[in-house]
């Protein structure tokens, strides 16, 4: 069917919003093609998880001002997502949940490139592989942006460790360098292990 089945959330579950920050949105410094089109489903999922009490843990992009992958340096990348501006804040479009989701932060040491938040770390100095461990998750939920890097990145990371991901098909936008590279990335996913759903599919 179009729609796909039901999926029941379980208390193993975790949800992961990648890199929603303003710098990836329309308006912002290295912005994805409709970047905010992903907001209303990303939100239909965060409400589904608040609502359960389940964890949401969201990462950014937080780059020192002369980060190795600026173009000024020789890197791929226009400056974005720069500590502390405005331009790396997340979309306030986002609904947050009222516990303060737990942030992972990447891409911070100068001379390297770090398109996984696997290794990024929170406030506390650790990693997200180490909170997941923590919270004994099983099945990890993604979606954000870019599709064929971060998602595909951190994706490939998790499924590595064993977990059981899904990523959200209607809640991912590539940067796509070379178009069709945001559906490849999709497509390496689902042949390494991943399951591609929709939000909808969700239920509580
Ligand atoms: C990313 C481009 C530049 C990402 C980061 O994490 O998806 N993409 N910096
Ligand atoms: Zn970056």
């Amino acid at each position: 069917a179009a729609m796909g089945p039901g999926i029941k959330l379980e208390s193993s579950d975790v949800l992961i919003i990648t890199d929603m920050q303003n710098c990836f949105m329309p308006g912002g410094s290295l912005p994805v093609t409709e970047g905010d089109s992903i907001i209303g489903p990303l939100n239909t999922a965060l409400e589904l998880f608040a609502s359960a009490g389940l964890p949401v843990i969201f990462t950014r992009d937080w780059h020192p001002p002369d980060h190795c992958s600026f173009r000024v340096r020789g890197g791929p990348w226009p400056v974005h997502c720069v500590q502390g501006t405005e331009d790396a804040a997340f979309s306030l479009k986002l609904h947050a949940p009222p516990a303060r989701p737990m942030v992972i932060s990447k891409a911070v040491d100068p001379n390297k490139e770090q398109y996984s938040a696997y290794y990024g770390r929170d406030e506390a100095g650790r990693t997200m592989a180490e909170n997941l461990r923590a919270l004994k998750a099983k099945r990890i939920f993604i979606g954000g942006v870019a599709t064929e890097y971060c998602v595909f990145n951190t994706v490939l990371d998790m499924l590595k460790d064993g977990y059981n991901v899904l990523v959200f098909e209607d809640g991912v936008k590539p940067v796509e360098v070379k178009p069709g590279d945001g559906a490849a990335a999709l497509e390496n996913m689902e042949k390494r292990g991943a399951r591609l759903i929709r939000t909808l599919q969700l239920r509580s």
